[in-house]
């Protein structure tokens, strides 16, 4: 029986968002908007299909997947790059690759307590977010 993602989950800490969006090209203004934001996280789990919503006061970014099958991922409001995506728990890890023009593109999702962490990955960055259950 897998872990449950499911929940409402704001930001507590960022490490490093800014290498991360430096790899992906972000550009320095919407770097300077983006730092200073304290997204949410609404992640919906049922058996194998998850929904992530992510809400911030400047952008937003909705995902949905099912494990081990891999999408088309647009990156709306991102950095806008497709690539192709696939789910998978390792243990009770979700990990992410982003395959296309980004190399070791990806993230993982994890629970410690009442903490989701996500690590997000582009290039040779890691960037590592906390958030606390709402
Ligand atoms: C772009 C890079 C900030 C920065 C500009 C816009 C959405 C796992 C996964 C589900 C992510 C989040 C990626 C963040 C990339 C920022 C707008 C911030 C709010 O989450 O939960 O997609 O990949």
């Amino acid at each position: 029986m897998p872990v449950d993602f499911s929940g409402t989950w704001n930001l507590t800490s960022s490490d490093n968002f800014e290498g991360y969006m430096l790899a992906l090209g972000i550009d320095f203004a919407t770097r300077k908007i983006a730092k200073i934001l304290k997204p949410q996280k609404v992640i919906e789990q049922e058996g194998n299909s998850f929904s992530i919503q992510t809400t911030s006061t400047f952008r937003s970014y909705f995902v949905q997947f099912k494990i081990g099958e891999e999408f088309e991922e647009d990156n709306k409001g991102l950095d806008h790059r497709k690539c192709k995506s696939i789910v998978t728990w390792d243990n009770d890890k979700l990990v992410c690759v982003q395959t296309g023009d980004k190399k070791n593109r990806g993230w993982t999702h994890w629970i410690e307590g009442d903490q989701l962490y996500l690590e997000l990955r582009c290039e040779d960055q890691v960037c590592t977010q906390v958030y606390k259950r709402a």
